[in-house]
């Protein structure tokens, strides 16, 4: 083919919900507008068009399309009644239900929605890692996120539940584990704008095409209208007993340097609810999952389905662009950073000053922690850190690239982490990077392994690795299962 030319559409065909290849130069306008149109209908999605070089240099008279040619492209937000009424009827007989809430919920801006038909309805809410801020985390209905390094109870709740009310959620691996065990006793509703998704994982007993807030609108009116509803109030204690049981926590690191979890706890102590929090993928994504406070919709931006290394940065830059106003963090890795770290040039150049939180353990430390748990030890290619030194110097790189920068370690104690990130608060003329030095042996608990029952939920926050601690390991999750066992009862 030609010089740079290639099949850019065909390459890009699994990664996008459509794209057009546009031959006349008159055809520009239509396509771009059916390209937005078709971005940000149904279940949003990135759509690319290709322009050849040869019509970009051509003229033309500019004329707005008058309509869009999409044929076959109708996607149904408004779901259906007799679907909605059979919802209605299982949530009235269910003695113990959970709504599931999902990135889509997000996506609908169906956060108000959701807030009236669970207070409505007294019923427990799980939000997945896309949809962490769709639900106030302070409500008292709020259980946390769910599966393989989701709280104890909102692992309970899926698990032994009677009816799963997913909305704009997918039945992720990560969610279910293994999809044969996973909440064997539940009946599941589930709500998507995509019809794809429904039943895909999962057998479902209602299925419902809709917009997420159109779904739950429609709901809370059908439930308000029915008459007679189970009592939910034993489940309701079951779960409050065991978010008491089960709180989030950590344990300082054997090797006596920073707790990642406790940066990130004075992070969201000082940046408030109203910052938005982008994460890499990683250890520290997850404990930012965990650990930051969401209160409000969109203020987390995360990639979860496909766990992107490299996504904080270019991903903190967007959000500062788009709410320049707007306190921006992100959470990163110190091996994610290696990959998209050269965009704070970026930033510093074109006036974006965001601050970046870096969690450096000197490892891969996701990967190490899987080596840790199920490869005895062998710590193969996860070690950033030759001998003590910590390469690259992230401090020296970040001034290079026109930011402020700081390092923080043990020394200067729990003290230390709380007056750096003030001090980054007040810079605003460039970003700012912090490199948090935390232990390389930190890890996230709760944990599901892959491929495991959501009925083996581990609650180990024993830092030394688990080979060498099997009998505590093998004991605490008799426990925890004996107390969500006890869930069945109810
Ligand atoms: C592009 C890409 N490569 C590899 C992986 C597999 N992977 C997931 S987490 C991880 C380690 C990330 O290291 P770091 O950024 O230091 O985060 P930590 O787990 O130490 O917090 C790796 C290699 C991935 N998700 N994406
Ligand atoms: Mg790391």
């Amino acid at each position: 083919d030609g010089f740079q030319e290639a099949d850019i559409r065909g390459i890009t065909m699994p990664i996008t919900k459509h794209s057009f290849m546009v031959t006349r130069p008159e055809d520009i306008p239509a396509a771009i507008a059916e390209a937005f149109h078709v971005a940000v209908t149904g279940r949003p999605g990135a759509v690319l068009v290709d322009i050849p070089k040869d019509v970009q240099n051509a003229e033309l008279d500019f004329i707005w399309p008058p309509s869009y040619r999409l044929p076959g492209y109708h996607p149904v937000t408004t779901p259906h009644s007799r679907q909605i009424d059979e919802a209605a009827r299982l949530i009235a007989e269910a003695k113990r239900p959970v709504i599931y809430a999902g990135g889509g919920v997000l996506k609908a801006n169906a956060h108000k929605e959701l807030l009236a038909f669970a207070e409505s309805t007294g019923l427990p809410v799980t939000t997945t890692l896309m949809a962490l801020g769709v639900f106030p985390e302070s409500h008292p209905q709020f259980l946390g996120m769910p599966g393989m390094h989701g709280t104890v109870p909102a692992v309970a709740a899926l698990q032994k539940s009677d009816l799963i009310l997913a909305l704009g959620a997918r039945f992720d691996d990560r969610v279910t584990g293994d999809v044969d065990s996973f909440a064997p006793g539940a009946k599941v509703i589930h709500a998507d704008i995509d019809p794809a998704e429904i039943g895909k994982i999962r057998e479902v007993n209602v299925p419902i095409v809709g917009d997420a807030r159109e779904v739950l609108l429609a709901l809370r009116r059908a439930v308000e209208d029915r008459e007679g509803r189970q009592d939910t109030s034993r489940w309701t204690t079951y779960l409050d007993g065991l978010k008491t049981d089960f709180p989030p926590g950590f344990d300082e690191p054997a090797d006596g340097k920073l707790a990642p979890q406790f940066v990130l706890q004075e992070l969201t102590q000082a940046a408030g609810p109203d910052a938005v929090y982008v994460a890499g993928v990683g250890q520290h994504q997850m404990w930012a999952a965990q650990f930051l406070r969401f209160e409000k919709p969109r203020t987390w931006l995360n990639s979860g389905g496909l766990g992107t290394m490299g996504y904080a940065v270019p991903a903190a830059m967007g959000a500062k662009a788009a709410a320049p106003d707007t306190e921006v963090w992100a959470v990163d890795g110190d091996g994610c950073f290696q990959m998209t770290n050269q965009e704070l040039v970026t930033c510093a150049v074109e006036g974006l000053p965001v601050k970046i939180a870096l969690i450096n353990n000197g490892n891969l430390g996701m990967v190490r922690q899987w080596q840790t748990l199920f490869f005895d030890g062998h710590y193969s290619h996860t070690n950033l850190k030759p001998g003590e030194n910590y390469l690259p110097d992230f401090v020296g790189l970040a001034e290079s690239m026109g930011c402020a920068a700081f390092r923080v370690t043990e020394k200067d104690g729990p003290e230390g982490v709380a007056a750096t990130i003030a001090k980054a608060r007040e810079i605003n003329d460039r970003p700012v990077v912090i490199d948090f030095i935390v232990g390389e042996d930190a890890q996230v608990w709760p944990m599901i392994s892959a491929g495991a029952s959501n009925d083996e939920v581990q609650y180990v926050r024993d830092l030394r690795p688990l080979f060498e601690q099997e009998q505590s390991a093998a004991e605490e999750p008799d426990d925890i299962r004996k107390i969500i066992e006890e869930g069945e009862e109810n």
